[in-house]
Parts: C-alpha cells; sequence; structure tokens
C-alpha cells in the first residue's frame, strides 16, 4: 500500500463505517486535515494524516493535536483519547522538509510546538492511549512514550533517532525513557539510535500489549472501550497522584494520596461501586450528566 492509499484507507474507515452497520468512528472528519477526529463508546480516536511522510510532524500537525487534545478534554462526552497514525507510520518526528526555511530558533520552536503539545497530553484529566502502528522515530517515539497506556502493533517499533541527525532527545524522551529502561539503556538507545522491535519494547516496559497488524485498530477500541467503562473521576484523580509522585517525595504522595482521597471518596462513582459491591452486580460508572 502506498502511503497515498493508506491515508484514503484510513480516511474510508470513516465514511463506510458512518454509512454502514454502525460506525467505528463517528464525528468530524475532514480527508485533508492533518488530525482525523473520530468518536465511538466514549473513545475519541486521534489520527496523525501525513501517510506519505510516516506522519512526520510540521507545525499544522503539532498544534492540530494539541488543539484536538483539548476539544477532547472539554468534552463530557469522551472518556478515553486515543492517538494513533494513518498508514504504516506511527510518526517520523519532525518533518525534515520543514526545518530549514524556519524562521524560528530550535528552542523557540519547542517552546512553540512540541512542548505546548507534551505538556496537554500529559496533563489530561482523561486516559491517553499511544496506539502505535508503525514506525515512531525521534519526536514520534516521544509521543509514543508518553501515553498513559501504550499499545504496540506487531510491526511497530521505537527509534530514539535523534543523534542520527545530531540533536539531542526531546519532547520529554529525556524525562520518560531513563524511568522507563534506566540511564544506561536509554543512553544506549540514544546514543546509537537503535530499533526497538515489539517484541523488546514489551520487555522494556515501553508498551503494555502487542497485538497483530491486521486487528490492531480493532484490538485499540476494545481496549479503550473497557478503559471508558471505568470511573472517570477516580482515573483523573489517579492520573494526577501518579504524576505528582514522579517527582515528590514519599511524605509527599503519602499527603497527596489522603487530599485525592478525599474528593474520590466524595464522588458519586465510590458510592455506585460500594453499592455495586453490596449487591453483587457490576457497577455503572458511566452516566449522561458524568
Ligand atoms: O524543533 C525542531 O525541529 C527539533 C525537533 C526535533 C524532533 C525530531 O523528531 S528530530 C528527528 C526527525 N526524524 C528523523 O530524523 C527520522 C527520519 N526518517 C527516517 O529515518 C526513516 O524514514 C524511518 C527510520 C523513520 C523509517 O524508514 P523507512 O525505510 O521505513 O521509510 P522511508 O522510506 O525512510 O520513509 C518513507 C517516506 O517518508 C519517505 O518519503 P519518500 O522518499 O517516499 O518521498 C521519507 O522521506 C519520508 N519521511 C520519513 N521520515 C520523515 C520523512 N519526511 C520528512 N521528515 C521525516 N522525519
Amino acid at each position: 500500500m502506498t502511503g497515498t492509499d493508506a491515508g484514503a484507507e484510513a480516511a474510508s474507515l470513516f465514511t463506510r463505517a458512518s454509512v454502514a452497520d454502525g460506525p467505528r468512528y463517528a464525528g468530524t472528519m475532514s480527508q485533508d486535515s492533518v488530525i482525523l477526529h473520530g468518536t465511538r463508546a466514549g473513545v475519541r480516536t486521534l489520527t496523525l494524516n501525513r501517510p506519505d511522510k510516516l506522519n512526520a510532524a510540521n507545525d499544522e500537525l503539532l498544534l492540530s493535536l494539541t488543539t484536538a487534545l483539548q476539544a477532547a478534554e472539554a468534552d463530557d462526552t469522551v472518556r478515553v483519547v486515543v492517538i494513533t497514525g494513518a498508514g504504516r507510520g506511527f510518526c517520523a518526528g519532525q518533518d525534515l522538509g520543514d526545518v530549514s526555511g524556519r524562521n524560528m530558533t530550535f528552542t523557540e520552536h519547542l517552546n512553540h510546538t512540541y512542548n505546548p503539545l507534551i505538556r496537554t497530553l500529559r496533563g489530561l484529566n482523561k486516559p491517553v492511549i499511544s496506539a502505535v502502528n508503525g514506525v515512531a522515530a525521534g519526536a514520534g517515539a516521544s509521543l509514543a512514550l508518553a501515553g498513559d497506556i501504550r499499545l504496540w502493533a506487531q510491526s511497530a517499533r521505537l527509534i530514539e533517532i535523534f543523534s542520527n541527525i545530531a540533536l539531542v532527545p526531546d519532547s520529554g524522551s529525556t524525562w520518560l525513557l531513563p524511568r522507563l529502561v534506566g540511564y544506561h539503556r536509554a543512553f544506549e538507545l540514544m546514543a546509537l539510535a537503535e530499533r526497538v522491535d515489539a517484541a523488546e519494547a514489551l520487555r522494556l516496559g515501553l508498551c503494555e500489549h502487542v497485538y497483530p497488524d491486521g486487528t490492531f485498530a480493532d484490538e485499540v477500541q476494545a481496549y479503550a472501550e473497557r478503559l471508558a467503562a471505568r470511573p472517570a473521576n477516580a482515573l483523573k484523580l489517579t492520573k494526577q497522584a501518579l504524576n505528582a509522585a514522579l517527582t515528590s517525595t514519599l511524605d509527599d504522595a503519602l499527603d497527596q494520596e489522603a487530599a485525592l482521597q478525599q474528593l474520590a471518596g466524595d464522588h458519586w462513582e465510590h458510592r455506585e461501586g460500594v453499592s455495586a459491591f453490596k449487591e453483587k452486580r457490576a457497577p455503572q460508572f458511566v452516566r449522561e450528566n458524568g
């Protein structure tokens, strides 16, 4: 399949499904957009859509993705966000064709594009799944690592490729990767720009699950729907607690847990969970008015 065919295939998933037996994804979608949006069963799927360039990131894509994440946050019907790529790539990092004529320093560019994106993604009050359908390189690798849950297709691979063009890893890779694999393995992956395949990614803890390429999109949707049925307020507070704990002392984490537990315990979700346990039924955490 060529990149163009792959883009058309990704776009046609929306078109075909919305007229067939129940939409696979529904919602707004335009074929020329660099980010395709689709929502089904509380799952908002954002698809990077520059398949001819393995979804390499230009400014339009980066700013649109940040805006799309903010829109997902503001939409009460969205309970889980999935980020994936159209075609055979997830994201090949910065579009290298876009760099030379740029009217910004590297620092300005990162502060204008990648850093707001990663901050928005990591700060989202809803679970974000990085659905890594193919190669994730450079800042695309950072994006692949940044999700709360990382699901990989069998043929996906991750490359901390920055040193091939004599740059420093960015978009959060220097913060995330050593926390996942330790300083030394992180340095080696970055220094040698080694490819990490799906089996190795699973072993290293860079992803939670690997699925066959052929059923990947369906597996991701099914996983995301499981997550969407969980208590949204409790997951929001869990994210806040974990993110704060990543840089805090045990003492601070205990204080934080005590404060957040009050917010969780006062919420209707907690009462529903306890009632469901006593009544020996499944809890119902999805309500129209949140
Ligand atoms: O602010 C700043 O600018 C600093 C921020 C930096 C963040 C970064 O991400 S730096 C890292 C930038 N990315 C790269 O260096 C990766 C470059 N790409 C590759 O090395 C390879 O494409 C891959 C290893 C990712 C995949 O290889 P392969 O063999 O599977 O595919 P391919 O044939 O190389 O690529 C397919 C097409 O995508 C090809 O176009 P063509 O020849 O068919 O017309 C290729 O040029 C294009 N493409 C892939 N990556 C990029 C790209 N075009 C522009 N920019 C890319 N990053």
